[in-house]
């Protein structure tokens, strides 16, 4: 049977991942669809024959929804998800899963009062067949212990409305998350450098920045965020351990030689660079939603997400090296860094 979904936003990530649902996604259709940007939504209800429904409480609420999609901005994500939780209804949530950390705690201590998972949280990376080749062989021990890693994570560029606690928030995130998924372990400290500013960065954002964040055994991790950086969308993880070293490639799938020179295609943005991921992510979720047992990115890694990108902010405002402690992880999420 169809699992039949509600979205809620249908900007630029919202419209891809209808088109996903509908197109590609085995098992799924989207019944009904809700953005203040009434026209838009009302267009692309008729395209694929939903619902266009006012609200988004009220599309939570229709029977006829079994999960819910939320691709709204940033700070409307936490209200969406409580109100599913409140409908027991299983929640996809674009990151952040909220924009507060205290917002993330009232999520989680919900879901532990219900008892039961129903929320997941956008970190599409786990399902990049780069991390899960590198956390395959960590997992295997092959390489020995890990020391270090160097990431990078580039954006072609970014509008006005991107501002310096953004890198953190809204881009670093995902290696927030990826990270910590293929090294099983928390962060404990944060540091953030502003290096020379690009003259292409508006005046409210600092770029680019370099985030270190420390582990729990003591693994060093730098972290360049650059959203101005003209070539394409480029994404970097290189891990360093005491037998040798694993890093991720760019997913081209062909090359031309021409007058003396090589040139291999950049991905242009990040819904061609995770393509295949976005895809894995919902079969993945759709069917562990039919399945009733949730294994993706949970509400307590959308916490602990939260809890780390704050730290990161604090160090970036005081130039300090930040302390990052967290709760006990409650029984409803243990396992979850070896899950998904
Ligand atoms: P966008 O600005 O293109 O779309 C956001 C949509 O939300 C707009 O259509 C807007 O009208 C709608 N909206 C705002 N307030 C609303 C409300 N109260 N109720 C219903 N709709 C409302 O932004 P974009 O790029 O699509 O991002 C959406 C979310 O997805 C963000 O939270 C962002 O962080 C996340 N995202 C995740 C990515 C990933 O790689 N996992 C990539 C891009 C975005
Ligand atoms: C965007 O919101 C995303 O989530 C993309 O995955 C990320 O790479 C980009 O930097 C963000 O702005």
């Amino acid at each position: 049977m169809e699992l039949k979904i509600g979205v809620i936003g249908t900007g630029a990530i919202g419209m891809d991942h209808i088109q996903r649902l509908t197109y590609k996604t085995k098992g799924a259709k989207v019944v009904a669809v809700s953005d203040i940007n009434v026209e838009r939504a009302q267009q692309i209800a008729q395209e694929i024959g939903a619902k266009f429904v006012e609200s988004g409480e009220e599309l939570i609420r229709l029977p006829e929804v079994d999960a819910v999609v939320v691709t709204s901005w940033d700070p409307t994500h936490e209200g969406y998800v409580l109100e599913a939780i409140k409908n027991k209804k299983y929640v996809f949530c674009e990151k952040p899963l909220a924009v507060e950390v205290e917002g993330c705690k009232r999520i989680v201590d919900e879901e532990i009062k219900l008892g039961k998972k129903l929320v997941q949280v956008g970190y599409m990376r786990r399902y990049d067949q780069g991390y899960e080749e590198i956390k395959e062989l960590l997992d295997s021990r092959k390489l020995g212990e890990v020391l270090m890693l160097h990431c990078a994570h580039r954006n072609p560029g970014v509008d006005e409305s991107y501002t310096t606690p953004m890198a953190v928030e809204n881009s670093v995130v995902h290696e927030i998350d990826v990270l910590r998924w293929l090294l099983k372990e928390n962060y404990v400290a944060a540091q953030v450098i502003l290096p020379k500013r690009t003259t292409s960065a508006h005046k409210e954002l600092h770029d680019p920045q370099i985030v270190i964040l420390e582990t729990e055994s003591g693994i060093h991790i730098d972290i360049e965020i650059f959203v101005n950086c003209h070539y394409g969308y480029d994404i970097k993880c290189e891990v360093m351990c005491e037998n040798g070293m694993v890093s991720l490639t760019d997913p081209a799938f062909s090359s031309v030689r021409m007058e003396g020179k090589d040139f291999t295609k950049v991905s242009s943005d990040w819904k061609d660079r995770f393509v295949k991921a976005y895809d894995r992510e919902f079969q993945l979720w759709v069917d562990s939603v039919k399945a009733d047992e949730l294994n993706g990115p949970n509400a307590w890694d959308g916490y602990v997400a939260a809890i780390t990108s704050t730290a990161c902010s604090k160090a970036r405002d005081t130039g300090e090296r930040v302390q990052i402690q967290l709760d006990e992880c409650p029984d409803l999420y243990k396992n979850s860094l070896v899950l998904a």
